[in-house]
């Protein structure tokens, strides 16, 4: 397990291949000075030999106009430290006789076990615990592969841990385990599954989902600032908030994430089962979880008839309630009116019968909701149909504010918020201030509550 730490704020520099001047090379350690404005120290450390590709053998290998009596008695051209006078000369003959005097163009052999980067005399970041084979293909020397390195340094299962300050951190591939820390970090676990990990509760944290990524921000003002998040799979808290994650692993995020590339009208037909099953705003942990299964190919179908499965459908609807109670019941969370005598009785006899499932007789109530107008069948028919539509997109645009532009997920506060709702405007703006005084206590960052809001999918409710 490779470790990357860093100290002060910095990119990895794995993305940057690096030039300057070694100042110090031995067996065991290689010190490069970044030309300025970088000005940086990178120390290399592990176990070096250097070779020179292509030595001076004699006079023939030397370029015109070089008089090899100038060299000091007993100069080996293959030593790679060579007195400044020297290299002075032999910088004349730049271009002609590269492999002579220049210590940078010797090729390293061996392991490259650490590296530390110093700004100003200051530790920056450290990496240690790599094993990277250096061989003849380095070329010259003096320009760092670090691309290269970090690929091969950070391949596997590693600990890659941020500053206090803004950090670009990479875990390239392998499963790695990506602590940002505080300030404002972006995270990039690369391939393999990796794990960013945090301090405190995940209640004091809001993960918003975005078509083009994700952002984690702790709202503790002394706490992990907010952070991208890029190629990350879990999120592992100190305290997890959610009795179904596993604490050792975390939470998944690829079971939530698949939200964010849903049409709107997708995402109202989840909320529209909510409100037809349990009569509330949806919970967006729940909400994201559907969503991204529906994502992943399960149909409106199957989501429904898991729908049915739930134990809060068993609480909702306990056995011995009958299909007069349930159709009355949907009709009324759907559309806060009665069925009317023929729909009820079609669908009383057909539940009775076992011909449709209850998941058919929601979803074809909903479709019926929104199929054409039918002026044949007379005004009042199609007024009640424009009636029951904006009804449910009401209870629609109000479960939405709450689960997807604010992110909550306390199931008693997206009941109580849904009920106050009765089809006038002024109960629905009192859901929407209800709405608003949950947000304000889910914000506080001590005792609020995780807040998973989708950005960019939904227009944002009006209200
Ligand atoms: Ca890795
Ligand atoms: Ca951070
Ligand atoms: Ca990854």
């Amino acid at each position: 397990m490779a470790r990357f730490e860093a100290t002060q704020a910095g990119d990895t520099l794995g993305s940057t291949v690096v030039f300057g001047t070694f100042t110090e090379q031995t067996a065991t350690r290689m010190v490069l000075e970044q030309a300025a404005p970088v000005g940086a120290t990178l120390i290399f450390t592990g176990s070096f030999t250097y070779e020179d590709p292509d030595p001076v053998t004699g006079p023939g290998d030397l370029p015109d106009g070089f008089d090899p009596s100038d060299l000091p008695e007993g100069f080996d051209p293959d030593d790679f430290t060579i007195p400044e006078e020297i290299q002075d000369l032999l910088d004349q003959f730049e271009g002609q006789f590269p492999d002579l005097g220049d210590p940078g163009n010797y090729d390293v052999w061996g392991t490259l076990t650490g590296i530390e980067l110093l700004q100003n005399g200051t530790s920056v970041w450290s990496v240690s615990d790599i094993a990277v084979p250096l061989g003849n293909d380095e070329g010259e020397f003096g320009i760092i592969d670090m691309p290269g390195i970090f690929n091969a340094g950070f391949s596997g299962a590693d600990r890659i841990s941020g500053s206090n300050f803004d950090d670009w951190l990479r875990g390239y591939s392998g499963n790695d385990t990506m602590t940002g820390s505080q300030g404002d970090d972006i995270l990039d676990g690369g391939a393999g599954q990796d794990t960013a990990r945090y301090s405190g509760n995940q209640d004091s944290y809001t993960l918003s989902l975005v078509p083009s990524g994700m952002t984690l921000e702790d709202r503790r003002a002394d706490g992990n600032g907010a952070d991208r998040l890029d190629g990350i799979e879990f999120l592992d808290f100190d305290t997890e908030a959610f009795d179904f994650i596993d604490a050792e692993v975390g939470l998944e995020l690829a079971q939530f994430t698949g939200t964010t590339g849903l049409s709107a009208e997708e995402f109202e037909s989840f909320i529209e089962l909510y409100i037809a099953y349990f009569n509330r705003a949806p919970d967006a942990i729940g909400l994201n979880f559907w969503g991204t299964a529906f994502a992943g190919g399960t149909s409106l179908e199957e989501m429904a008839t898991r729908f049915t499965g739930e134990p809060e459908t068993a609480a909702a609807y306990p056995a011995g309630t009958s299909n007069e109670d349930f159709v009355t019941t949907v009709y009324d969370n759907l559309f806060g009116r009665e069925p009317d005598q023929l729909g009820f009785d079609f669908w009383v006899n057909e539940l009775d019968s076992g011909a449709r499932t209850p998941e058919v007789f929601i979803l074809s109530v909903l479709n019926g909701a929104k199929a054409e107008l039918k002026p044949e069948e007379g005004q009042d028919f199609v007024d009640q149909q424009l009636a029951d539509r904006a009804y449910l997109s009401d209870k629609t645009d109000i479960g939405a504010y709450f689960a997807v532009s604010l992110g909550m997920s306390d199931v008693d506060n997206a009941s109580a918020a849904m009920d106050l709702f009765n089809g006038s405007d002024a109960s629905k703006d009192a859901a929407v201030a209800a709405i608003d005084g949950y947000y304000q206590d889910a914000l506080d960052p001590d005792s609020g509550e995780f807040l998973m809001p989708v950005v960019g999918v939904l227009d944002n409710p009006v209200f």
